[in-house]
């Protein structure tokens, strides 16, 4: 047997203990797991969360995203999908402050229209967390916005659009749902751009409602209007774009090369699009934002600190690497 000094054990012996001593300290997020001064845990966090719908490739990657967070954290969700109906989502909310859950989540369908169930939730003390899309509301009435700048979003939009049509062209848009932060929002950041581009011109702008058939529907009547005058195709969505390809290309055009298309999310069928040479950029516009939600809503209802607006990271895609890339995209 090796020769271990005797200082050499004791050393060790005294390095145990104190390690012992700050086990609590290095535990990964103890205050989770344990009930700490009365606080919420995640085991006993009730959570209520106000879905839009099922209406884009985007938004079934949110969802996905968000059940996903709530199973690997542990808290009781209780989801409800509104079928793109603003009022099922006030009833929803209603519904969660009648079962007292401790916290609310919700994706607003349109902007306005919210304050009163919202000022019902902040009486009955629970707290509103805007995910995704905000509301026109007083800021006292959510505790904080997770998700991204849409005005830069159409603004990279329009960068991107601008520099693949050398700055002159005719550019028809189709629009998210009617009155959504996300198409109001693109709407305005694509404008303020293109205004530096005098031989920009934008010949048709009609909703599409973030679908693929829309998309299809309104880009057939864009083309029936206005055929080959048409250089460009501004989506607000991935989803209409793919609606639209299909539409160009019964109209015997080659979408991506006789009509450029730049639109928004970074789904991956966008990618799959770019691979065939059908779409000539998307603008990424994260989905994945269940691990933020909960984190956030623990810090809420547990009186921390949380900024007003937690922004997504986004970047831009082209065709040359979307086939690297396309395998690593999660929605
Ligand atoms: O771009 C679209 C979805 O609110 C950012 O909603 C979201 C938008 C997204 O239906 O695909």
């Amino acid at each position: 047997m090796k020769y271990v000094p005797k200082t050499y054990s004791l050393f060790m012996l005294i390095l145990v203990i104190v390690l012992w001593g700050c086990k609590s300290d290095i535990d990964p997020e103890p205050q989770n797991t344990e009930q700490i001064d009365g606080k919420k845990t995640y085991q006993n966090l009730v959570v209520g969360y106000s879905q839009i719908g099922a209406e884009s490739e985007w938004r079934t990657g949110n969802t996905a995203s968000i059940k996903k967070a709530a199973e690997s954290v542990g808290v009781e969700l209780i989801f409800s999908d509104a079928q793109q109906k603003q009022e099922n989502q006030i009833k929803a909310i209603r519904t969660f402050i009648a079962q007292q859950v401790d916290v609310i989540g919700v994706s607003p369908i349109v902007e306005t229209g919210w304050e009163s169930v919202f000022q019902e939730a902040k009486d009955a003390g629970i707290p509103i967390i805007l995910v995704d899309r905000r509301a026109d509301v007083p800021e006292d009435l959510y505790a904080t916005y997770i998700g991204s700048d849409f005005v830069e979003e159409g603004r990279k939009a329009a960068r991107v659009m601008a520099e693949l049509l050398d700055g002159k062209g005719n550019i028809v848009e189709l629009v998210g749902t009617v009155d959504s932060a996300p198409a109001n929002d693109r709407y305005v950041g694509f404008r303020e751009i293109m205004q530096n581009y005098p031989e920009v011109k934008i010949i048709a702008s009609e909703s599409a409602d973030f679908t693929r058939a829309k998309g299809e529907e309104v880009m057939q009547g864009f083309l029936e209007q206005h055929g080959d005058q048409i250089d460009a195709l501004y989506a607000h969505n991935d989803d209409s774009a793919i609606g639209a390809i299909r539409a160009i290309e019964e109209y015997g055009l080659k979408p991506g090369q006789d009509i450029i298309i730049v639109s928004i999310d970074a789904i991956r069928d966008a990618f799959q699009a770019m691979i065939d040479g059908k779409l000539n950029a998307t603008i990424e516009c994260n989905p994945l934002l269940g691990p933020t939600f909960f984190d956030v809503a623990f810090k809420v209802v547990n009186g921390e600190y949380v900024p007003k607006w937690i922004p997504s990271q986004e970047s831009i895609y082209f065709p040359d690497d979307a086939a690297e890339i396309l395998p690593t995209r999660k929605y």
